[in-house]
């Protein structure tokens, strides 16, 4: 008898038929019905993202493993499933290389106006009309809050465009040509660009608030490409309304998949539907981790990829 998943977050389609090959699968939508199949759900496959509410949890007397698409845990009560025994595996260091090159677009995007250049030319407006000048990337002050493997991999990225790339995290990583501040809002006023790469969850909420915003200033950016919830999202649109914040450009947001219509409605706001990993190469790898840990699971195998244990 085939183990029954149930499947939190749509994936390719090659993923989904290795799952449905191996699996009697269930996939979810907020809001429907799981009683009659609760009780003999023993894994699920998920995003990082979506995670897996608690709610959903509660019912799944059976759940052995969660497995993540992604590498974000803070959407998991992690207390919880340590309490019931519930593997979680995520996909550690496949999507690293995708969410730095999404930093670096969102601060190219965002600084040389790219969006309103294709715009621009788009409408046929080359000739007519004039743009603007943009502003340049090259030799900027970058500041990056988080310093795991995707704040080093922004960092490396950052350094081929002669930037000076400072770094706030819990501690100083004792890192060569990058320098070390103890205070994230003191990184903000020394910073051009202020990248967020620190992950997400109670213990980060918020910290991006309004200090931080307005030592950032009016000819700061901010970017994030971490969890919406690190960012004050209410303090963000206060202090871009009041022009105290230069610029944003967002991948992820406090209530996803909504947006903020104030955020959508400015022109300093860059914004894109949480997708930093969402390349071709990457989702196929991330998925087969996914597969790979399922599958290791329920053969009774080490898995590849677990969170540890607190
Ligand atoms: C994905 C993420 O978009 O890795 C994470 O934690 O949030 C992203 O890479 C997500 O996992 C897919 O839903």
């Amino acid at each position: 008898m085939k183990p029954e998943i149930l499947l939190l977050e749509p994936m390719m389609s090659e993923i989904e038929k290795e799952l449905y090959d191996a699996y009697v699968v269930h996939p979810y939508q907020s809001g429907d019905d799981i009683a009659k199949f609760a009780p003999q759900i023993r894994g699920i496959a998920t995003g990082g993202g979506t995670g897996v509410p608690r709610a959903i949890m509660d019912q799944l007397p059976a759940l052995e493993i969660i497995a993540v698409n992604g590498v974000g845990t803070d959407a998991i009560d992690l207390v919880e499933t340590q309490r019931r025994n519930i593997a979680v595996t995520t996909t550690a260091g496949v999507l690293t290389d995708d969410v730095a090159d999404l930093a670096l677009a969102l601060i190219l995007a965002s600084l040389r106006d790219i969006v309103a250049g294709d715009e621009f030319a788009h409408k046929k407006l080359w000739g007519k009309e004039t743009l603007p000048l943009s502003r340049k990337m090259s030799g900027k002050k970058l500041g990056i809050f988080g310093m795991g493997n995707i704040g080093r991999a922004v960092a490396r990225r950052a350094q081929g465009f002669d930037m000076r790339v400072s770094y706030n995290s819990r501690k100083d990583e004792g890192l060569k040509d990058v320098t070390y501040v103890p205070s994230l809002t003191e990184l903000a006023r020394q910073s051009d660009i202020l990248v967020i790469s620190v992950s997400g969850g109670p213990a980060t909420r918020h910290l991006v608030n309004q200090e931080v915003l307005e030592a950032l200033g009016p000819k700061g950016l901010l970017v994030n490409i971490s969890r919406g919830t690190v960012v004050d999202e209410a303090a963000l649109i206060e202090a871009l309304k009041a022009k105290k914040l230069g610029w944003a450009a967002l991948d992820v947001f406090e209530n996803e998949p909504h947006i903020p219509d104030e955020l959508l409605g400015m022109q300093n706001v860059l914004v894109q539907p949480h997708r930093a990993s969402a390349t071709i190469e990457t989702r196929l790898q991330m998925g087969k981790l996914v597969v790979d840990n399922l599958a290791a699971h329920f053969a009774g195998k080490p898995l590849l990829t677990p969170v540890p244990a607190k």
